[in-house]
């Protein structure tokens, strides 16, 4: 069970922070230079946030060439790696060589490993299928595309290569053109993958972050919220989670519309963002609702944490389609000293609570849910 906020009958709810009125009020334009000010943040908040989102790229900036594709060329033969090696320079790749299986390993396994690799069959140490197999095992991502360099021509062997985990091979002696259409269709597959992997990193992206706000949303927050407890619960730590609620933000759209809203939306999640600890994490948990996940926070900091995001909410006007609006919000704290993951849902609903006590008392408000006594 949570404990209170100091005092020895603790209420159902302490309540600490500003008695201002709450809700949205339009601030003449003239009315004061911090207002000028705030306006020029606001700008950089909006822009910081298209940036952060992928916007700002310049319009007439050349076309950045294709950096070389790095390949690994192992080879136990000095004078044929050379040969390999110069070829591949010609080719406008960039060669990274390794004089046997031992070494080809390594480099494999180091940060920015070549894409692709070209391994000779029999090498002293490790050979061209061992090494193949180890990098099928580790499991690596970006994919490395291999070929296998063999003088055998028995279909076994192929077959045991290819099981190896080589995506592709090359009879020794071969011709130049026949290593470079290899080459060309290696580079090929790991375009390919490269897409992919760009694919799949933006559905992960937009299955976890809302579109509006580039905050986490509702499931993802709730996510961090449940391996935050295990972490923090294993770690001895205590947990702390806020939600915080636009004051009558229902007004922003009837008076000055939807979009305005929405830019009221977008502003109050960057000045959120940046008024919490780098290791904080917020979400959008509904409509006008912010989850924040405050691992380490006990309830005194944690209070003091919210009145920061109060603070950093009403303490300047924001600006919307040719208006500036004064925000507000409530927030309503709820922590544990000692977490488990199933304390999930009893936590947002104790900060719940505590919101709609903050909101009672007149808006803008922090208010912390503290147990009962028994
Ligand atoms: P309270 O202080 O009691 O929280 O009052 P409130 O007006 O903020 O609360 P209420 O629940 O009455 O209204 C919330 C409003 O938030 C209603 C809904 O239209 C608006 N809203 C929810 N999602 C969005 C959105 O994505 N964009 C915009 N512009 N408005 C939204
Ligand atoms: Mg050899
Ligand atoms: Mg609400
Ligand atoms: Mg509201």
């Amino acid at each position: 069970m949570a404990g209170g906020l100091g005092g020895n009958t603790p209420p159902a709810v302490g309540v600490i922070g500003l008695g201002r009125a709450g809700g949205v009020q339009e601030t003449p334009l003239e009315a004061d230079k911090r207002v000028v000010d705030r306006t020029v943040n606001v700008t950089t908040e909006l822009h910081s946030l298209a940036t952060a989102t992928g916007g700002g790229v310049e319009p007439n900036a050349p076309e950045p060439r294709p950096p070389r594709l790095r390949v690994l060329v192992a080879e136990d033969n000095p004078v044929f790696l050379t040969m390999l090696r110069n070829i591949l320079v010609k080719w406008e790749y960039d060669a990274v060589t390794a004089r046997d299986g031992d070494e080809a390993w390594k480099i494999l396994q180091s940060e920015n490993s070549p894409q692709l690799a070209i391994l000779d069959w029999m090498m002293p140490g490790m050979d061209g299928p061992e090494v193949c197999r180890r990098v099928r095992e580790a499991k690596r991502e970006p994919y490395v595309y291999i070929v296998l360099l063999t003088a055998r021509t028995e279909s076994r062997d192929l077959v045991e290569g290819m099981d190896a985990g080589a995506d592709d091979y090359l009879t020794k002696p071969f011709r130049n053109h026949e290593l470079r259409v290899r080459l060309r269709a290696g580079r090929r597959i790991l375009d390919l993958q490269e897409d992919l992997l760009r694919t799949r990193e933006a559905l992960r992206v937009q299955a976890t972050h809302d579109a509006l706000t580039g905050l986490f949303n509702r499931a993802a927050i709730l996510d961090i919220l449940r391996n935050e407890l295990a972490r923090s619960g294993r770690e001895g730590q205590p947990l702390a989670v806020l939600l915080g609620d636009l004051d009558h933000f229902k007004r922003v759209n009837d008076t000055y519309g939807h979009f305005a809203g929405d830019a009221v939306l977008r502003q109050s999640a960057v000045r959120m963002k940046s008024a919490l600890r780098r290791y904080d994490a917020v979400g959008r948990y509904g409509g006008e609702e912010f989850l924040m996940v405050l691992p380490g926070c006990e309830g005194i900091s944690a209070c003091g944490q919210a009145e920061r995001i109060r603070e950093a909410m009403a303490g300047s006007t924001m600006e919307s389609d040719n208006h500036r609006l004064q925000v507000t919000c409530s927030i309503g704290v709820a922590y544990r000293e000692k977490p488990v993951p199933e304390d999930a849902d009893a936590l947002v609903g104790e900060a719940d609570t505590a919101l709609y006590v903050a909101k009672n008392l007149g808006r803008n408000q922090v208010a912390a849910f503290a147990a009962q006594p028994v």
